[in-house]
């Protein structure tokens, strides 16, 4: 997703600059705290705290793919400092473009290594901070390399998602509707699925792809999660249905059950919040500019 489209398009420029707060920095770089998070059953990087952090995060707290890096960081419970980036500006300063040349969140930094690409950072971090290892780091991934596959590939499929959401919701044409709704009910009642398959007794669905450890997320529900969010929330503005109006009970459980975890709660906004910048969005065609939403 570009901001360098975002800036291009009429009257959004002067909506991008840091008084408008609409892409502006969250706040000051935020430390995550260690030894305490470490023996908390949800161990979450707490902002404000001195720990040395283990890597630095650049990050939007608009953008999907830095909430799925930001998730996975928080999930991890291995100290990091959170430096947010002013997309359309910081991004494409000499500093940031040395380390990342495409100009994107999320980045990472972890000593030597300079790592971008959501779906890549987060395999990284689950490799770099192995259960048992400094930190006492909680596991993002599930141990056999049976379950890891599964992961990846579920994970891998949520660009079918991403692409199936964005192109519907831009769809100005009535023709086209149908067959758009279709290719975005499709991945919805995929989800759906593996959130049911992966129920136990009495429990209304469990992680997409089981646990990465006793009661633990994987990096495949991290995936899938902020599209999730921005999909709960802009539906019915936008389409006037909401996933409720499907058959998608375990999917609209699996959704509460992460907006529950403390990993994922620290990364939430304000419903309402999404339907107003998807607006802004959609008036200028955002998502068909930046590639997202197909024709
Ligand atoms: N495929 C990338 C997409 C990242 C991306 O598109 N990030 C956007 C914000 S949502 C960005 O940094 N845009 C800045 C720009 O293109 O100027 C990933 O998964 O990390």
């Amino acid at each position: 997703m570009s901001t360098t489209l975002l800036l291009a398009a009429a009257g959004l420029a002067a909506l991008n600059s840091p008084a408008s707060g609409f892409v502006a920095a969250v706040g000051t770089p935020a430390r995550a705290a260690p030894a305490a998070a470490a023996a908390a059953a949800t161990k979450v990087s707490a902002d404000g705290s001195d720990a040395e952090p283990a890597f630095t995060l650049y990050s939007s707290d608009k953008c999907p793919y830095a909430q799925r890096t930001w998730i996975a960081a928080r999930e991890l419970g291995v100290p990091f400092k959170f430096h947010a980036m002013e997309l359309g500006k910081d991004n494409r300063e000499e500093w940031f473009l040395k380390l990342n040349p495409l100009g994107k969140v999320p980045t990472i930094v972890c000593g030597d290594d300079v790592i971008y690409e959501s779906l890549v950072v987060n395999e990284y971090l689950a490799e770099k901070f192995p259960p048992g290892g400094e930190y006492d780091p909680s596991p993002l991934l599930p141990a056999s390399p049976a379950d890891k596959a599964k992961v990846r590939i579920v994970a891998s499929r949520s660009s079918d998602l991403v692409t199936a959401y964005f192109t519907y919701l831009s769809n100005k044409d009535e023709e086209q509707e149908a067959e758009k709704r279709e290719k975005l009910e499709k991945e919805l009642k995929a989800l759906d699925a593996w959130a049911a398959a992966s129920a136990g007794e009495g429990e209304a669905c469990g992680w997409l792809c089981g646990e990465a450890g006793e009661g633990r997320m994987t990096l495949a529900d991290v995936a899938y999660f902020p599209f999730l969010e921005r999909i709960a929330a802009t539906l019915e503005p936008f389409k006037g249905w909401s996933l409720g109006d499907i058959e998608v009970p375990a999917l609209v459980a699996w959704i509460d059950k992460c907006r529950a975890r403390e990993s994922v709660a620290g990364t939430l906004k304000d419903p309402a919040m999404w339907a107003e910048l998807y607006k802004m969005f959609l008036g200028v065609n955002y998502f068909e500019r930046a590639g997202v939403a197909k024709k």
